[in-house]
């Protein structure tokens, strides 16, 4: 069987590549990915896959692919995926997240229609952010829930799920949806919440919270959402959309705590860590880096997953808590400075310059 993977260099991407490797070792596995500053190949395995880079709008080229490897799945992350940017630049958005995902959906129905035999699956990745924003007491969204999209980047993850729906209803292409929660884990880009917070509490550096911190996120281990999309591309019902949560609700400046907790520990139990960020040393105590920030606008207040129907049809179910999720999110950075320093390049910077030298 072979799968293409879009937006595979991305940080949900990339770690669902290594899931599907060690999973289904005997898959071809092809990714397409134009690299844009989340896609890095270093997120990926060196061997045991195909990479191409491409962009998802290259009807040609996802079509050559998809021919070429006689592509029986294909899992669909491709996508501008930061809500701020989406803020300060929404065209992108639109051209990636719904011009992409129609350019992909045509390419997929020209090409299954084309190959009868085979059986196949277009999985579309999506974000439980096309709900809205849910109120303290409200209860986590369902699959049925209302769409209410309040950002650029929502609006348009909305539109995508509307066209995957539409592609099968009209043409009957055979597919999948997922909406998931907010993600943590490695090789997410430090521009998010918990990778920005970690790297700047690791060098001493302020730590921004939109607004008074209190907005709730429901926080999703990436390896299980790994698992929980391939659980949806094998025992999912073609046509269905499925939520996919954390069990894992906080605010962000629990989220934050945690994490400042946690790197102490680190320290405490490895010094040589104290060599290597001098500046965590000298900050004594990153809690009190802490520094209200101009709120995002439309900050969406709550998000929770409620994930019984992808239980009772899949069999999903989340193995980390938000504790030993962060404990092996922490861990991973600090092994892996190589990485996130790559990463954090000139157009990184002039991003962080962007979003917070005005707040
Ligand atoms: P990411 O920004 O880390 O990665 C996106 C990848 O897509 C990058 O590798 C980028 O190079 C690639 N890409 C962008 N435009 C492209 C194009 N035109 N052609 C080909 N490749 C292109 O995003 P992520 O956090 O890994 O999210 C992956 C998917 O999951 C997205 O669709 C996102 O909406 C969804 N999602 C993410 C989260 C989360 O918490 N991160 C939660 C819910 C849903
Ligand atoms: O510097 C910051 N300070 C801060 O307070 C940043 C970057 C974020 N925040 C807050 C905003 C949110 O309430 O932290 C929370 C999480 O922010 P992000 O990491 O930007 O994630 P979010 O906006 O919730 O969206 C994420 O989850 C859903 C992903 O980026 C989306 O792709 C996904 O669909």
């Amino acid at each position: 069987m072979a799968i293409l993977v879009t937006g595979g260099a991305g940080f949900i991407g990339s770690n669902f590549v290594r899931h599907w490797l060690q999973a289904h070792p005997h898959d071809a596995i092809v990714v397409v990915d134009s690299l844009t500053y989340a896609g890095n190949r270093s997120s990926l395995p060196e061997e045991g896959i195909v990479f191409v880079k491409g962009d998802i709008r290259d009807t040609a080229l996802i079509g050559d692919l998809l021919r070429s490897y006689a592509v029986e799945t294909l899992v669909h992350f491709a996508a501008e995926s930061h809500v701020d940017r989406s803020i300060h630049s929404p065209e992108t958005f639109l051209e990636t997240n719904v011009l992409g995902t129609l350019r992909l959906l045509e390419a997929t129905r020209d090409y299954v229609s084309s190959t009868r035999t085979t059986p196949f699956r277009f999985h579309h990745v999506s974000t439980d952010e096309v709900y809205g924003s849910l109120d303290p007491n409200d209860s986590p969204f369902v699959e049925t829930s209302p769409y209410a999209p309040n950002s650029p980047y929502a609006a348009s993850k909305a539109a995508s799920d509307h066209l995957v729906r539409a592609w099968h209803h009209t043409y009957g292409l055979p597919v999948t949806i997922t909406n998931c929660s907010n993600n943590y884990g490695p090789t997410h880009f430090p521009e998010k919440l918990i990778p920005l917070m970690l790297v700047n509490i690791l060098h001493g550096h302020p730590l921004p919270v939109y607004g008074d911190g209190l907005n709730i996120r429901d926080w999703l281990y990436v390896a299980d959402h790994c698992e929980g999309i391939d659980l949806a591309i094998n025992k999912g019902k073609v046509g269905e959309v499925y939520n996919l949560g954390g069990n894992s609700e906080a605010t962000n400046l629990q989220i934050i705590h945690m994490l400042c907790k946690r790197v102490a520990t680190e320290f405490a139990n490895d010094p040589s860590l104290s060599t290597r960020f001098p500046a965590y040393r000298e900050a004594s105590d990153p809690a009190r880096l802490i520094t209200f920030v101009a709120d995002r606008p439309g900050h969406d207040r709550r998000y929770a997953i409620n994930a019984a129907k992808a239980e009772s049809e899949l069999g999903y179910r989340p193995k980390e808590t938000l504790e030993s999720g962060l404990n092996k999110t922490v861990r991973w950075y600090l092994d892996n400075e190589v990485w996130w320093r790559s990463v954090m390049d000139g157009s990184y910077r002039e991003w962080v310059s962007v979003n917070y030298d005005e707040r």
